[in-house]
């Protein structure tokens, strides 16, 4: 999900672009207002700790877009291209690394485990809104 700093500063196309350029498949996208009912659920895991109403509060300023990104070993790739949670400490070349210098405008949330990412697709989009095609590209991304 690009978070709404994500979307203010015009990297959208840029952090799509990252996916999509190593091999990753985009299966759901969606412009979207986040409801503070969504965004509590989302970060639940989260509801007691000191920063939770400052990201909640940060998550429903604006508009996010929400992604579904699809390939072999997709979810733990995301997280090495995503860098760690402070951009600060997060490797050039990644996403946080290279476009951010603060923890609570870190531009980009990704499911940290594939059981993490089913609840949080089922969270955000519709089945309807998940679309799964068979990329022409295929043979030439996997053995
Ligand atoms: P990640 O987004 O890398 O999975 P997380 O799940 O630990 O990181 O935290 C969720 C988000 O909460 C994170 O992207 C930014 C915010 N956050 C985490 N730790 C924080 C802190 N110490 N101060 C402010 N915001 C924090
Ligand atoms: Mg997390």
């Amino acid at each position: 999900m690009i978070k709404p700093d994500g979307v203010q500063r015009n990297l959208v196309g840029e952090i799509i672009k990252r996916f999509e350029n190593k091999g990753f498949t985009l299966v759901g996208l969606k412009m979207m207002s986040v409801s503070r009912e969504l965004a509590e659920k989302h970060y639940d895991v989260h509801k007691d700790r000191p920063f939770f109403g400052g990201l909640v509060e940060f998550i429903i300023s604006a508009p996010v877009v929400a992604t579904i990104w699809e390939g072999e070993g997709v979810v733990a790739a995301a997280r090495k291209i995503i860098g760690a949670t402070d951009p600060l400490n997060a490797e050039p070349g990644t996403i946080r690394g290279d476009f951010g210098v603060s923890i609570g405008r870190n531009l980009i949330h990704g499911s940290d485990a594939i059981e993490t990412a089913q609840r949080e697709i089922s969270l955000w989009f519709s089945e309807s809104e998940s679309l799964s095609w068979e990329p022409s590209l295929k043979s030439w991304l996997y053995e």
